[in-house]
C-alpha cells in the first residue's frame, strides 16, 4: 500500500531587510517589496498598504527600511489595519487617532483588537495561520502625565486589554517609543509569519511582564527578542535596564554601553557572527545622535546598518534605546 505523496514542510526562509538609499516611490514601485518603512514628520504622499511612515525625525542618514518579499505580494485592508503578505511573512500597520478613540489606552486597545482580528483572519497560501513575531509602537508625548497617569502607562493598559495571544505562547518582541510631533496618533506596525518563533529573555534583565508595581499597574507585554524559525533574531527595544532598574540616569554614554551589553547577551541566541545586523537607535536628545552613532559603531564594527531616530524612551531617565534584526 503506497502512502499519498506528501510534500515535506517548506522551511521558513529568512526575511531579507535592507536600509535602502532610494526614494520611497521607487521602493514601492518594486512589486517585490513586502513593506517600506520610512521616518519623519508629515504625511506620506502614498496610500500604499505596504508603507508606514514612523513619526520620528531621522538624525543623519535617513534610508528607507525595506522588507523584501519572495514571489507574489498580496495586499489588503481588514478594518483599520492595512497589510501585505507573501507566502511566508505578513506586514501590517494601523494608525489610530487618540482623540477619536478616547485617549492612548483606548487607542491601544482598539489597535490591538484590530490586529488580533487580522491575525485571526489571514491565511498564508499553504493554509497556515499568522503568528505575530514583532510589534513596533509609536505614540506622541509618551512621558506626559505623572505616575500612573503617564501616557506610556495608559498605553500599556490598553495594549494589555487588546492583545490577543495564543494560550501559553508568551508575548512577541516589541518596541514602544515616544514621537515628538504633537499628533496624537498611535502607530502600530508588525511582522507575522506562517510559523511561530521562540521568545528569548535576557538573564541580565527581569522579564518586562514581571516588572514590579513601581513601573505601573500594567506591565509591558513583550519578550526581549524573538528567534524566528529561520534563525533570525528580532530584537526588542533594548535600553540600560539591569534587573528591572534603569542604570546611569541621565548619562547617555554609559547607557549606550549598558545597552550594548544587553544586546550582546541577546545576540548569543543565534550563531556567533550571524549577519547582517541592522539597528535603530532612539535618542531622547537630538544632540546625542553623533556620540551614540560613534559608540555603537565602535562596539559593532561590522554593523550593516544603523539609523538614529529622535524619540522619547518610555522611562524618563533613559536617554537611548536600540532595536533591530540580526541574521538572515
Ligand atoms: C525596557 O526595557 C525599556 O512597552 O513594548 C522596551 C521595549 C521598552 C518595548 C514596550 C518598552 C517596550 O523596559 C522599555
Amino acid at each position: 500500500m503506497s502512502a499519498l505523496p506528501v510534500d515535506p514542510p517548506r522551511a521558513l526562509p529568512p526575511l531579507r531587510v535592507t536600509y535602502a538609499h532610494a526614494a520611497l516611490d521607487d521602493v514601492l514601485a518594486d512589486r517585490g517589496v513586502l513593506a517600506a518603512i520610512d521616518f519623519g514628520h508629515g504625511d506620506a504622499a502614498t496610500r500604499d498598504p505596504r508603507h508606514v511612515r514612523v513619526a520620528l525625525q531621522p538624525l543623519g542618514d535617513a534610508p528607507v527600511e525595506v522588507w523584501h518579499a519572495r514571489g507574489e505580494v498580496h495586499t489588503g485592508r481588514e478594518g483599520e489595519v492595512r497589510w501585505s503578505r507573501d507566502d511566508d511573512y505578513l506586514f501590517f500597520a494601523v494608525e489610530i487617532d487618540e482623540h477619536e478613540a478616547g485617549g492612548p489606552d483606548a487607542a491601544a486597545e482598539r489597535a490591538y483588537r484590530a490586529i488580533g482580528h487580522l491575525l485571526a483572519t489571514v491565511r498564508f497560501a499553504d493554509g497556515s495561520p499568522a503568528h505575530v513575531l514583532r510589534l513596533w509602537n509609536y505614540l506622541d508625548a509618551i512621558n506626559d502625565g505623572d505616575g500612573d497617569d503617564e501616557r506610556y502607562r495608559h498605553f500599556c493598559a490598553g495594549r494589555a486589554r487588546g492583545i490577543a495571544l495564543p494560550e501559553g505562547r508568551g508575548f512577541p518582541a516589541a518596541t514602544a517609543i515616544g514621537a515628538i510631533d504633537g499628533r496624537r496618533v498611535l502607530q502600530v506596525y508588525g511582522l507575522a509569519a506562517r510559523a511561530d518563533g521562540e521568545r528569548i529573555e535576557n538573564p541580565r534583565q527581569v522579564s518586562a511582564w514581571r516588572y514590579p508595581r513601581e513601573y505601573g499597574p500594567t506591565p509591558p507585554t513583550f519578550a526581549r527578542a524573538m528567534r524566528t524559525p529561520a534563525a533570525q533574531l528580532l530584537i526588542s527595544g533594548t535600553a540600560a535596564v539591569v534587573g528591572h532598574a534603569s542604570q546611569h540616569a541621565g548619562d547617555t554614554a554609559a547607557q549606550v554601553e549598558e545597552t550594548l551589553d544587553n544586546l550582546g547577551v541577546l545576540f548569543a541566541a543565534i550563531p556567533a557572527g550571524s549577519t547582517p545586523t541592522l539597528l535603530k537607535a532612539y535618542v531622547r536628545d537630538a544632540a546625542d545622535a553623533d556620540a551614540v552613532r560613534a559608540a555603537i559603531r565602535a562596539r559593532l564594527p561590522g554593523l550593516e546598518g544603523l539609523v538614529i531616530l529622535h524619540g522619547d524612551i518610555c522611562r524618563r531617565e533613559l536617554r537611548v534605546e536600540v532595536d533591530g534584526i540580526r541574521g538572515g
